[in-house]
């Protein structure tokens, strides 16, 4: 019988849900969307979510699962294997990958699971802090409290940046290590617009027989285009999600070299067994069945990521964040570190006079989107003193430099508007900036901005389903 809730669209079958859903899409198409992490995926990568393929569990690995029915299933997770291989030029001999991973924090966790934990659950990993660049998965705790997982099960010593330069201190990083004696070092960022000196980490992780995990999820899709290095000359382990730079579907996966470890002066072979560890850490000891329609998601978005037409996209993300440097350089901006080599800038609104939060709720006021971030020399987490920007999303819809341009003058309109109500509020709390910026009179101002914020972004399409 094919009538009734089951047979029905969302919009026949939940209105008051599909609307909100039309709001949000009106959202992302009416806005500039400059969220480093984010993207807008393709309307294949949305397709493959949406399919059967969700209707099925397959705890195990292709040819060893627990359930039957998992023929076609297993040829889909292969295909992701071999394609994600394919991506980023690895060969099957040397590397394996598993493409089951929900997303990025998972995905780190596994890795920690599988090869910090050797010698019990307290392992010793290193990470770039969470206020420096790094990400909360890379162990991070503050003075008062565990915050991640990874701090909570493993011990954990943060390396820096240099709160002069916002250059990575791999010297500190050196001389620390020595003193800690990580298991792990996790070479990875959030925020951090240069490129990482993965052949340093390696050294360093040599020094201590510590095992190099990169996680490359910002850059993926960078270094699948070959512009930005390749940890995979250096680590032994790369995680990535598939959703930011990679713009695929929301999951992650985890590459680990496999094969000949090291051969002794009598010829004797040791192999990894990196393969064994990582894949029985997620499976089963981390999650249950991988989401297949994820991986199918996985599976075309490695197809999209060896293209000539990718490469080309990830060279315009590139160009887009040097000229958004370039641009709020020029309008009297400070940038951190002077400029960007990836698809990130991160703006220092210190010497503007002005802090994150405020530049993030005014931005959001004037429909453009991005995050408060710590920049180099902030004392608290709580009150960043910048913002991130990034160009992976309105590069998809398709903006070149001009448009980056243009879409500079918009933020400084917005952030000027945010000096403006700050001069005007009763005091200095972020409620007093909150409350002068619902007054009529700077509603007014926003406005303007915003109706020629939307109006502009509207001229890009948003890649997806036409409706939703
Ligand atoms: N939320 C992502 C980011 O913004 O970098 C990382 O998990």
């Amino acid at each position: 019988m094919s009538s009734g809730m089951m047979f029905q669209t969302l919009d026949q079958s939940d209105p008051e849900l599909y609307k909100m859903i039309l709001k949000e899409k009106d959202r992302q198409t009416r806005g500039l969307e400059l969220i480093a992490s984010e993207n807008i995926t393709s309307l294949s990568v949305l397709q493959a979510l949406s399919t059967c393929l969700h209707n099925k569990y397959a705890e195990g690995y292709p040819g060893q699962r627990y359930y039957g029915g998992n023929e076609h299933i297993d040829e889909i997770e292969l295909l992701a294997q071999k394609r994600a291989l394919e991506a980023f030029g690895l060969s099957a001999e040397e590397w394996g990958v598993n493409v089951q991973p929900y997303s990025g924090s998972p995905a780190n966790f596994a890795v920690l699971t599988a090869l910090a934990a050797l010698a019990g659950p307290h392992g010793r990993i290193m990470g770039l802090d969470l206020p420096d660049g790094g990400h909360l998965t890379h162990g991070y705790q503050t003075d008062k409290k565990k915050i991640s997982a990874t701090s909570i099960f493993f011990e954990s010593m943060p390396y820096r940046i240099s709160p002069t330069t916002g250059l990575i201190d791999y010297d500190q990083l050196q001389l620390t290590a020595k003193l800690f004696r990580p298991k792990l070092i996790i070479a990875g960022i959030s925020c951090y617009p240069r490129h990482l000196d993965y052949k340093r980490f390696r050294a360093v992780a040599d020094e201590n027989s510590a095992i190099l995990m990169a996680d490359m999820a910002h850059v993926s899709g960078l270094v699948a285009a070959g512009l930005a290095p390749s940890p995979f000359e250096y680590a032994d382990v790369v995680t990535t999600t598939t959703h930011k730079t990679l713009r695929g579907p929301r999951a992650a996966v985890i590459f680990y070299r496999k094969g000949v470890k090291s051969v002794d002066k009598n010829g004797v072979k040791t192999l990894y067994d990196y393969d064994e560890k990582i894949n029985f850490a997620v499976f089963p000891g981390l999650q249950g069945g991988p989401h297949e329609n994820a991986i199918a998601g996985i599976a075309t978005t490695m197809k999209q990521a060896a293209s000539e037409e990718f490469k080309q996209y990830q060279q315009q993300v590139v160009n887009n964040a040097r000229v958004l440097g370039e641009s709020l350089v020029s309008s009297g901006y400070t940038i951190v570190t002077g400029g960007t080599d990836n698809h990130l800038v991160s703006l220092d609104l210190r010497p503007f006079g002005l802090n994150g939060a405020r530049a993030e709720r005014i931005l959001e006021e004037v429909s453009i989107a991005c995050n408060k971030n710590t920049v180099p020399g902030d004392k608290s987490a709580l009150n960043p003193g910048g913002v991130r920007l990034g160009t992976p999303a309105l590069t998809t819809r398709g903006l070149k430099e001009a448009d980056i341009v243009k879409v500079v003058q918009f933020i400084d309109r917005g952030l000027k508007l945010a000096k403006e109500i700050n001069a005007s509020a009763p005091g200095k709390m972020l409620n007093d900036f909150k409350k002068t910026l619902e007054t009529a009179e700077f509603q007014a101002k926003v406005k303007t901005i915003r109706d020629d914020v939307e109006a502009f972004a509207r001229q890009f399409p948003l890649p997806g389903y036409v409706e939703y």
